[in-house]
């Protein structure tokens, strides 16, 4: 595999942004190579600069449920940008947006445009805080809610790629009122609301976990969560910028039964472009400038092609009701297929899926249910894994600590050809171990 070109651009790059990348995750660090530089991408695949094709499964990181440049997700941005880019003024388009979420998660009954799943958190935390009038609040360790200040501690996904859960600048005085968990334990939770009486605001959560690879929630965990919130009077937000018309059409809140106060999407309702919302019951909502005291804009809130992109890329959802079966089938089909190449090379690890998103963790357990556990998966193995697959023209996330993601764009024959290539990769790993 060549990538002269691909490294030229890195090298550029490294002069204009800091680790050449505008993300840290991407960058390749971890996985110990320079990272591909993409010319374009067309349903399930990309192409790299040097010419080079990879069956994609990282998918901008979720929102491609349809795949790369899909005709109608592309004819609807073309439209609205002959109408022009971006007015800082309502649009209809943004309603009609709103309407379709709406039909798919009935728990946002209002809700507001932003433009990254980072924005939604953020603003969301800032709403439960000034409804309840509390300051605390409750995430996970190892779950990710973008890079707010408040949410960079024991976080997930870039954070923990680099080793830095806890960045640098997040004030003491910040971090003090982020309480943290173990996913997966209630009781852990149940100490926190009785040490901290009155004063927690919320308990985010990604109902399930992507961003230290894919973890499910234990079955009753997300009921539990429920249920201390109501107990404690501290809202219930899921943060379902990875999850939200991934794992059903109405999120994990639809496949778990559970209805959070307050729901945060991202990219997905964007068709791929950056967008955000967050949403819940009209009378959280109503909280909200310019209706209440909490404050939040922005002039690319509700951006008419972003708009335009994920109304196109809901009507597709909408149009095709059979999509969330074959996934649940094709995901099922290729992570039988990884299960049994382990087996095969009689190496350690087991898969772990939930719809379309999926996880392979080097460790001999046989589930993995919070961040240690996560943490004590072998990444060596991971590196190799990584680096063999992506010879074979498979592209996963460039880190442990990010699902992966398939899609309707996949097809048959793509899940053959991955599970054909990491029967290889994993009999070689086996084969240099001896
Ligand atoms: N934090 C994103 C995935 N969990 C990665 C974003 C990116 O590097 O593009």
């Amino acid at each position: 595999m060549k990538t002269t070109r691909s490294s030229e651009e890195y090298h550029r790059a490294e002069l204009l942004f800091p680790g050449g990348v505008n993300s840290p995750v991407r960058a390749f660090r971890n996985v110990k190579r320079d990272p591909l530089f993409i010319e374009k991408g067309q349903g399930a695949w990309l192409f790299d600069v040097d010419g080079n094709r990879y069956l994609d499964y990282v998918g901008s990181w979720g929102p491609l449920l349809f795949g790369h440049a899909h005709p109608e997700i592309l004819n609807a941005i073309h439209q609205a940008a002959q109408r022009g880019t971006s007015f800082g003024a309502p649009t209809p388009g943004e309603s009609q947006l709103a309407e379709l979420i709406r039909q798919f998660f009935p728990s946002m009954q209002m809700m507001r445009f932003v433009n990254s799943g980072t924005e939604a958190t953020m603003s969301a935390l800032r709403l439960a805080r000034g409804f309840t009038g509390r300051a605390k609040f409750i995430k996970f360790a190892g779950c990710y809610h973008g890079h707010g200040d408040s949410f960079l501690v024991k976080a997930g996904s870039g954070a923990l790629t680099f080793g830095e859960p806890d960045s640098a600048g997040v004030t003491k005085g910040t971090a003090t009122d982020t309480l943290t968990a173990t996913y997966n334990n209630l009781e852990e939770v149940e100490t926190l609301f009785a040490n901290n009486p009155d004063q927690i605001a919320c308990v985010i959560v990604e109902p399930v976990v992507g961003n230290m690879g894919t973890v499910p929630p234990q079955p009753g965990y997300l009921q539990g969560l429920r249920k201390l919130c109501d107990d404690n009077k501290a809202l219930l937000i899921f943060d379902e910028v990875m999850t939200g018309f991934r794992v059903a059409k109405g999120g994990a809140q639809e496949r778990f039964e559970v209805k959070p106060d307050l729901t945060t999407l991202g990219k997905i309702i964007g068709g791929g472009l950056p967008v955000g919302a967050y949403g819940g019951s009209a009378e959280i909502m109503q909280s909200l400038s310019p209706l209440g005291k909490v404050y939040q804009a922005g002039t690319l809130s509700g951006n008419p092609l972003a708009v335009a992109a994920g109304t196109a890329m809901l009507k597709l959802i909408q149009d095709n009701p059979g999509v969330y079966e074959q996934l649940e089938k094709k995901g099922q089909k290729l992570c039988d297929g990884l299960q049994l190449a382990l087996q095969k090379a009689s190496i350690p690890g087991i898969v772990q899926r939930v719809g379309s998103m999926f996880t392979l963790f080097f460790t001999e357990r046989q589930t993995i249910e919070n961040l240690d556990q996560v943490l004590a998966c072998d990444r060596d193995k991971f590196v190799k894994f990584f680096n063999g697959m992506l010879a074979k023209e498979v592209y996963l996330a460039p880190s442990p600590f990010e699902a992966a993601f398939m899609g309707a764009a996949h097809s048959e024959s793509d899940i053959d050809m991955t599970i054909k290539a990491a029967e290889e990769v994993l009999l070689d790993m086996a084969r240099a171990g001896k």
